[in-house]
């Protein structure tokens, strides 16, 4: 199982959270997400070796997030 991270800037309310969250656990492989929305934090559980962290970024920032590595 590999785990990816990172920062959502622009990530402010539930709505927000739950449309990340949707939209990630339609992604193939993906296992479960994590989204701390204090801390604007997302942490993706995937067992998928053709996804990398830039697969997961370039959904959520296709969304209109601003997205940082952290
Ligand atoms: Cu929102």
């Amino acid at each position: 199982m590999e785990e990816v991270k990172f920062e959502v800037k622009n990530m402010e309310c539930k709505s927000c959270a739950n449309a990340i969250e949707k939209k990630l656990k339609s992604m193939a492989g993906v296992k479960a997400v994590d989204i701390n929305l204090q801390k604007k934090m997302i942490s993706i559980q995937h067992d998928n070796p053709n996804l990398c962290q830039d697969n997961f970024t370039c959904a959520v920032e296709d969304m209109g997030y601003k997205v940082q590595v952290v």
